[in-house]
């Protein structure tokens, strides 16, 4: 159970830097544009893995919770080093619990979209991702004697088992690990779907079912974000702001700009993704009218007036990418209202809540 619980951590660590890292504003090491896909796959594994650890965390804190309240042993009381010890000890598993939890609770209510609380999500759980994975590095240390005899014996010895039982429990050491990983499996299929377009049938619990508007989800739909009609009307100009000076675009002028197509993920760091045929212009043909000459981040602004996503930078290499497009369509149509209309940014590999919608300006940093 450790030994997965473990590599569940591991995987929801690494991923989960990915992500931190993808969303700074700025990338002393360029975040990579290719594979499209692979923020799609790293934030899915991120998810995935935080779900599957939260049935195994619940068996492991129930196989091991009354040592935690055990008493010491009072021999060892009078060798106060000893104590220490102990005490060392199992203050660093109070954290690496209370970090675990928090973790995997906070995870679980943003991939459900419920933010309860009034912290940064991100800045917070990245934080206590460092507790937690420190905790769980020295507790690895601290057990590993135990650790390689359990992972060298046999299931079935009851060796390491509850000193002072004296029956046997209704459920065996093996049929404990099978119910857990059902348990662990059935938590998966039952939300992965919202990645997984093979599985969108059989997840019941998936928050978003892989369905909106031109066959992808919606975050936030027009009327939440208070994006109104006049806004997006005839009125509509694009400001694209850089060194030689501004220029405003309507809709009929972006349309007849080169037009180009991509198929590209919108991967939403909450868990779902979907993947969607894109069409318009491309970023870089923007910015060069502008009078940018390459490599310039964009600070894309959004029609909406408030709202933690309104502003988002695109990095120069994303800008510099043929693939990134101010999107105008989506499967052969125009722009949905819901999905950005009349205009969004869409580019490869980048967490979906840097695909601003509603673009309102593009401004070409020095
Ligand atoms: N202006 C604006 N753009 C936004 C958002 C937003 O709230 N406001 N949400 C983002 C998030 S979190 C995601 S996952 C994607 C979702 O795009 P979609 O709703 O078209 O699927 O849009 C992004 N773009
Ligand atoms: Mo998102």
């Amino acid at each position: 159970m450790g030994l997965w619980l473990g590599l569940c951590f591991g995987i929801c660590f690494l991923t989960g830097l990915v992500s931190h890292y993808a969303q700074e504003p700025s990338h002393p090491i360029p975040f990579p544009t290719s594979p499209s896909w692979g923020y799609r796959l790293t934030q899915g594994l991120h998810v995935t893995t935080g779900t599957a650890a939260i049935p195994l965390l619940l068996v492991k804190l129930w196989t091991v919770y009354p040592r935690l309240f055990e008493r010491l042993p009072s021999g060892e009381l009078r060798r106060l080093r000893a104590l220490l010890v102990t005490l060392l000890e199992r203050a660093s598993i109070a954290v690496l619990v209370a970090a675990a939890i928090f973790q995997l609770a906070t995870g679980l209510m943003n991939s459900a979209q419920w933010y309860p609380w009034s912290f940064s999500f991100r800045s917070t759980h990245y934080a206590l991702a460092w507790v937690a994975i420190g905790a769980l590095v020295v507790h690895i240390a601290v057990k590993l004697p135990v650790i390689r005899q359990a992972l060298g014996g046999d299931v079935e010895s009851s060796e390491l088992d509850r000193p002072g039982a004296t029956e046997q429990g209704v459920l065996s050491r093996r049929g404990l690990l099978r119910t857990t990983w059902v348990a662990a499996a059935v938590a998966v299929v039952a939300t992965a779907g919202s990645t997984v377009p093979l599985l969108r049938r059989v997840s019941v619990l998936g928050v978003r079912s892989g369905e909106g508007p031109q066959g992808v989800p919606v975050n936030k739909s027009a009327e939440a974000a208070g994006i109104g009609e006049q806004q997006v009307g005839e009125s509509y100009r694009l400001e694209v702001v850089g060194p030689s000076g501004t220029v405003r675009l309507s809709r009929e002028e972006l349309l007849a700009m080169p037009q180009h197509d991509e198929e590209l993920p919108i991967a939403c760091v909450e868990g779902w993704s979907a993947s969607g045929r894109w069409s318009g212009v491309r970023v870089r043909d923007l910015t060069a009218l502008a009078g940018a000459t390459g490599g310039e981040d964009v600070v894309v602004t959004s029609l909406q007036e408030s709202g933690p996503f309104r502003v988002t930078t695109l990095q120069g290499n994303f800008v510099d990418d043929d693939r990134t497009l101010l999107a105008l369509g989506l499967a052969g149509e125009p722009l949905d209202l819901d999905h950005g209309f009349p205009c969004r940014v869409i580019a490869p590999n980048r967490p979906g809540v840097l695909q601003t919608k509603w673009v309102a300006r593009l401004e070409v940093q020095a």
